[in-house]
């Protein structure tokens, strides 16, 4: 009988998969997980969508043909929506700041307030934005006076959360914060923050000054002229 010996593979010469990224950095929901991404330090590849890079956008329909990004791979596992994504690092790779409370009740807030600013935040600004896009014979402007009248909805409750409040669900910065600083950030330069809310202003500002989300921001900046309402000279 022959012994065979079976080498144990030494584990610091299995080299993991990067997490890739599929996501471009001007997209709101992409600084979303860049930001979370951003505050534990995890490492990744982005997989910039780019229409000259045929070869990424290609790799991106086939892994999601809804393509809607960003989208995260995993070795053979993909991910999508950003909340998700968020969650999925938390789980798979966490670090020292947990986006998510362990704890199942204070988890529940976290995740109403970003149900919150994904959807009565972002998605009425994207409505605005992506309503600006069409030609005049398909504009919907019922549509986006009723997206109008929703950020102004939303944004006088937030104010009212926020006197209280100095990160979305209470002390921590959260998954929540995560959304809300490209949320508000976008919103407020397509539908201005009236100056009366001051909560909601002096949140945004918190959110600006966050160094994960700032990073975010400012690899952001080069493509400004893309944003179709025309982005204001501050920020
Ligand atoms: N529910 C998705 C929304 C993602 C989303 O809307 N992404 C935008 C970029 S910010 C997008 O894919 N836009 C491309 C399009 O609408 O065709 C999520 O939470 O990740």
């Amino acid at each position: 009988m022959v012994a065979v010996v079976v080498q144990p593979v030494q584990p610091s010469k299995v080299t993991a998969m990067p997490l890739q990224l599929y996501a471009h950095p001007f997209s709101s929901y992409c600084q979303k997980v860049l930001t979370a991404l951003y505050e534990n330090g995890t490492p990744f590849e982005l997989r910039l969508l780019a229409h000259d890079d045929p070869q990424v956008m290609a790799e991106f329909a086939a892994l999601w043909p809804i393509k809607r990004f960003p989208l995260l791979v995993d070795g053979g596992r993909t991910v999508m929506e950003a909340s998700i994504i968020i969650e999925y690092l938390g789980l798979h790779h966490p670090g020292p700041v947990a986006l998510l409370p362990a704890d199942a009740r204070a988890a529940l807030d976290v995740r109403s307030m970003d149900r919150f600013f994904d959807n009565y935040i972002s998605t009425p600004q994207q409505k605005i934005v992506y309503d600006s896009l069409r030609a005049n014979s398909e504009r919907d402007p019922r549509g986006v006076a009723d997206a109008r009248a929703m950020l102004d909805t939303a944004y006088a409750w937030l104010d009212r959360l926020m006197a209280e409040r100095e990160w979305a669900a209470g002390d921590s910065f959260s998954l929540a914060d995560c959304g809300a600083g490209p949320s508000l950030f976008y919103a407020d330069w397509t539908h201005p923050i009236d100056p009366a809310l001051a909560h909601v202003r002096a949140y945004r500002q918190r959110l600006l000054a966050r160094p994960s989300f700032a990073r975010a921001v400012d690899e952001a900046r080069p493509y400004r002229p893309l944003f179709p309402l025309g982005a204001p000279d501050r920020d």
